[in-house]
Order: C-alpha cells, then sequence, then structure tokens
C-alpha cells in the first residue's frame, strides 16, 4: 500500500512524532516512592541557580504534609542570606522547621544538624538544599561532596534520593548539568521545573535516552500546588504539539 503525500496530515505526523516521543518517556515515568523504612528519608536537591530547586522544595514539603507524614528542611544554599529566608518563608507556609546557620557558614554545618534533629525527633521525611553555580562549578560540587559525606556519617543509607532540577527553558545546557550532577553527586532522579511558560522540555527526551533517570515530577508554577507527577504521555503530547 502507498500513501501519497496529501493523505498525510500534520495531525497524523504529530501522533506518530507522540508516540515516538512516549516511547522514550514512557520507561523513565516513575513516582519517587518514599521508604517509610527511613526515618527520616532524606532527599538531596541539587540543580544550577535558578533551576527551581527551593520552590521544588516548597512544594514537595507540602505534597508531603498533604499526605500525614512529617518534613523537615535543611538551608544547605548557606551562599547567601536570601536563600535561606527563601526556604524559611516556605517551611512557615508549609509547617515544616527549617534548620539553619548563618549564611556564609559552611554548608554541611546545617546539613548535619538536620540529619541529627530529624533522626532525634523521628521525622518522615528530611529535604536538604543545596547551592550549585556552573560558573565557580569545582568548588560547588566539592562542597556538595562534602555535605554527601557528612550526610552518610549520620546515615551511611542516606541520601535515599538526590534529586536534579532541570529548567525547561534550559536546552542543551540541560544535558551537561544531567552529566556533571550525576558524576559528582549521583542523581537518582530528575524534576523539570517551568514547564507552565512557552518551553516544552524536548531536551528531556535526550536526557531520558542518554542517562534513564526517572523522571518524579514537574514544575507548573511558582504556586505551592504547582507540582504534578511526570506523566509521559501528557508530555510527549505537547512536545509533538498535540491538543
Ligand atoms: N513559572 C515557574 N517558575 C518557577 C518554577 N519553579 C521555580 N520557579 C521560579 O524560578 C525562580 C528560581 O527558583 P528557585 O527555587 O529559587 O531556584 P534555585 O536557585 O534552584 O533554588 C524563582 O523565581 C521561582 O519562583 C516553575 O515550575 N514555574
Ligand atoms: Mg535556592
Amino acid at each position: 500500500m502507498t500513501v501519497s503525500d496529501k493523505d498525510v496530515t500534520g495531525e497524523d505526523v504529530r501522533a506518530v512524532l507522540a508516540a515516538e516521543v512516549e516511547k522514550v518517556l514512557g520507561p523513565v515515568a516513575r513516582p519517587l516512592v518514599i521508604d517509610a523504612g527511613q526515618k527520616p528519608f532524606v532527599i538531596l536537591m541539587i540543580g544550577v541557580n535558578g533551576s527551581g530547586k527551593t520552590t521544588t522544595i516548597g512544594k514537595l514539603a507540602q505534597k508531603f504534609a498533604a499526605e500525614g507524614k512529617s518534613v523537615m528542611l535543611a538551608a544547605g544554599d548557606t551562599f547567601r542570606a536570601a536563600a535561606i529566608e527563601q526556604l524559611q518563608i516556605w517551611g512557615q507556609r508549609t509547617g515544616a522547621p527549617v534548620i539553619a546557620r548563618p549564611a556564609g557558614s559552611d554548608a554541611s554545618g546545617p546539613a548535619f544538624d538536620a540529619m541529627t534533629r530529624a533522626r532525634a525527633e523521628g521525622r518522615d521525611i528530611l529535604i536538604i538544599d543545596t547551592a550549585g553555580r556552573l560558573q565557580n562549578r569545582d568548588e560547588l560540587m566539592n562542597e556538595l561532596e562534602k555535605v554527601i559525606r557528612v550526610i552518610k556519617k549520620v546515615d551511611p543509607s542516606a541520601p535515599h534520593a538526590t534529586l536534579l532540577t532541570l529548567d525547561a527553558t534550559t536546552g542543551q545546557n540541560a544535558m551537561r548539568q544531567a552529566e556533571v550532577f550525576g558524576q559528582r553527586a549521583g542523581v537518582t532522579g530528575l524534576v523539570m521545573t517551568k514547564l507552565d511558560g512557552t518551553a516544552r522540555g524536548g531536551i528531556l527526551v535526550a536526557i531520558a535516552k542518554k542517562f534513564g533517570l526517572p523522571v518524579h515530577f514537574i514544575g507548573v508554577g511558582e504556586g505551592v500546588d504547582d507540582l504534578e507527577p511526570f506523566a509521559a504521555a501528557d508530555f510527549a503530547r505537547a512536545i509533538a504539539g498535540r491538543e
């Protein structure tokens, strides 16, 4: 059977494209599973500056609190006072205590304090914020490695999830971020943020192909409820431009 050009509509092409993209993304669309046997279940949030770490932490804190879990947050971005305050605001909003030390101090300090406090208080979940700037990457990556060592001193099995936030408006550089953070910190899952704008986050297809990392959530706004589970079919349809 032959199909002439005029029989193939744009919608046909989009349907094929959506199906192909879904084939790649289906296997990586996996929920973040919280092992209740870990108390606390430690989530380390990493990614470049501005990618949405702190905001995603706030959204996750809200989601877990709504599920009846007791959450603690650690202000591991000690570079700027504003970063600590931003996390404290999310803590107030979601009812999660925030463990912090003054800006400029070593990032492993609040991580250690929070690990011991969360354990002593029998918290279900501890989420640790971090700093990340690609330009002075080595210094920050060294610091990140130190944070991980300190976490492991308290609980060798932690962090139980290391989530990398990727900004959907970032193109090819997101591949590099997945690679570098993966090598240095051992990423276990991805969150793609800022999908409420015009960006479709097509780079995720390349990242899924190359690294096969689970994609847990997408960020769809700046509000506390603007976090959704990653759904491969919906994402594929959006990339292919289907309604
Ligand atoms: N539109 C939109 N903005 C977001 C989303 N996630 C984060 N942001 C915004 O992106 C900016 C940087 O986020 P932030 O959490 O501070 O990033 P961090 O530096 O990685 O901690 C802030 O203005 C956030 O409100 C999202 O899903 N959608
Ligand atoms: Mg931040």
